[in-house]
């Protein structure tokens, strides 16, 4: 990656995401999440790979993460080869205390969770602002293009507010991985994440929202280096 793809260098996000990389043991077959913090840990795993030849392959969830992890020299496998992963590591938008996370700001998420439900242990690596005692930032939903429309209502219906995500820098919206829009929507305080997530997963049109419940651990990074685990 050249620098101009590379975010600021965050010591929380650092901290959290090359401690999770020393949770991966040899032998293990690994999710490698998207985003800035997990940038850490594909990178810290590429270190251990060339440096204590560690034999692990991963498994990436976006082509962001795809080009970090060639980068660093991380062995690749698909889930087609390899469906069963002992850990997955991952960034979030916002965690609670009961482990409920919000993902999808990077419009991965449903990628995120097809890999991070196909590992025995998925770890959220974060800094500390990403802590909410109720989970309140929006939720990124994936979306056919063909059913935005009924999406956008259906979601209105439950009580939400939804915008479609726009493309930064260009006229049109955000096309994911998999070639679908990307709805934002926000409703407040969500009091049961389970609730709203099984309500927006009814609507037809809805590939994934980005409401994760399978959450494990949470490494969160401190400025000093240290973590905390919840
Ligand atoms: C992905 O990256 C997303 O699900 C989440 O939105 C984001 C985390 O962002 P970062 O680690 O860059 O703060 O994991």
């Amino acid at each position: 990656m050249t620098d101009r793809n590379q975010a600021k260098e965050s010591p929380e996000k650092k901290a959290a995401g090359i401690y999770a990389a020393s949770l991966v043991k040899d032998g293990d077959a690994v999710g490698l999440g998207t985003g800035s913090t997990v940038a850490y840990t594909i990178k810290e795993l590429g270190r251990r790979v060339r440096e204590e030849n560690l034999n692990i392959v991963g498994v990436v969830t976006s082509y962001q993460s795809e080009m970090i992890a060639i980068d660093a020299g991380v062995p690749l496998t698909s889930l087609a080869e390899t469906p069963r992963l002992n850990i997955a590591i991952d960034g979030a938008d916002q965690f609670d205390e009961n482990l409920f996370a919000i993902k999808g700001g990077g419009a991965a998420h449903t990628r995120e969770k097809i890999v991070s439900m196909s590992a025995d242990r998925f770890v959220v690596v974060s800094d500390p602002a990403k802590k909410a005692k109720t989970l309140s930032v929006f939720v990124p939903i994936e979306v056919m293009p063909f059913g935005r429309a009924l999406v956008m209502q259906s979601l209105k219906d439950i009580g939400g507010d939804p915008t479609l995500r726009a493309a930064a820098k260009k006229d049109g919206p955000v096309i994911t991985d998999n070639g679908n829009f990307v709805v934002d929507c926000t409703f407040g305080e969500i009091k049961d994440p389970k609730e709203l997530a099984a309500k927006i997963s009814q609507i037809p049109g809805v590939v994934e929202h980005g409401i994760f419940m399978n959450v494990d651990e949470v490494v969160i990074g401190n400025a000093d280096g240290t973590v905390e685990i919840i």
